[in-house]
């Protein structure tokens, strides 16, 4: 599959494109049965807001990959390794991690406005996610939010800890940065250009990881909220690792000296590279 023009043009303006049907029922349904294995039985870095309980749980879990066929499966055959490329107009695209999120239904845990670099070990423009729906969700309800645009602002902003939890990984940390912090976008919507879409199961949508978004809870009574982002490195991904980022990979995980593109074949594989012909 190819992105049109249109299409790339889309992200690379705003830093956000929904792209209907892009992966169909056969892997939803894979993954939404390995979405049921973690919640019956988390993995190493599965953060649980409320264990066992079929409701307000916002649950996730996250590089599967290594371990998990399905998801293994999907990052190396859907399409996602080229679309994320082609979208950020990069002639490759390496594989940094799988995020699987969940909110059961009447979960009151908001996903607070942030952007992704500054939790991640990376710099450089062309990093994005690709979050895929696994079940419905309408901007009234679940669905993802973003600020069009905010991409292009230059701004690194501060590394929040979601929900003030003190185990958080990045909690020892954020006090220390003197980043700017993330504007107070809730209390202020109508200042800011707010874009988001209701999603079937199978939709996805792609965004740069410099772009402010954020989610609701989960207010259905009855339908639990799913999606699964995959995060990719383009050509001038740069090894970044700092106090405080996501330590699934840490310094002593890679062979790639700080600074420098994470040609890291293990660690960060190419799922897609353009061919030369
Ligand atoms: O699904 C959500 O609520 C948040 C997802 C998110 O922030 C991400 O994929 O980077």
């Amino acid at each position: 599959m190819d992105l049109t023009a249109q299409q790339i043009k889309t992200y690379q303006q705003d830093g956000v494109l929904k792209l209907d049907q892009l992966i169909d029922d056969h892997w939803v349904e894979r993954l939404l049965a390995v979405a049921q294995q973690q919640l019956d039985k988390p993995g190493k870095w599965a953060n649980d807001g409320a264990p066992g309980q079929t409701r307000d749980r916002m649950f996730t879990d996250r590089y599967l990959w290594r371990e998990n066929a399905v998801i293994r499966e999907f990052i190396f055959d859907s399409a996602c390794a080229q679309i994320a490329a082609q979208a950020m107009h990069s002639q490759s695209a390496r594989f940094y991690f799988d995020h699987l999120l969940v909110k059961e239904p009447e979960t009151e845990s908001a996903t607070p406005w942030h952007q992704d670099i500054p939790y991640w070990p990376f710099l450089g423009k062309q990093v994005c996610s690709i979050w895929v729906a696994l079940t419905p969700a309408t901007v009234a309800g679940s669905a993802m939010e973003f600020v069009r645009g905010s991409h292009l602002n230059d701004t690194y902003y501060k590394a929040e800890v979601f929900g003030k939890r003190e185990d958080h990984p990045n909690a020892n940390w954020t006090g220390k940065s003197q980043a700017e912090p993330v504007p107070d976008i809730e209390a202020n919507r109508s200042a800011f250009d707010i874009v988001g879409w209701d999603v079937k199961p199978g939709d996805a949508i792609l965004f740069s990881s410099w772009l402010l978004h954020g989610a609701p809870g989960n207010a259905s009574s009855n339908q639990r909220r799913v999606a699964l982002s995959t995060r990719w490195l383009g050509d001038d991904a740069i090894w970044h690792p700092h106090e405080g980022a996501d330590p699934t990979v840490g310094k002593d995980d890679v062979c790639v000296e700080p600074g420098l593109y994470p040609a890291d074949d293990d660690v960060f594989p190419l799922v897609w590279q353009k061919s030369s012909a």
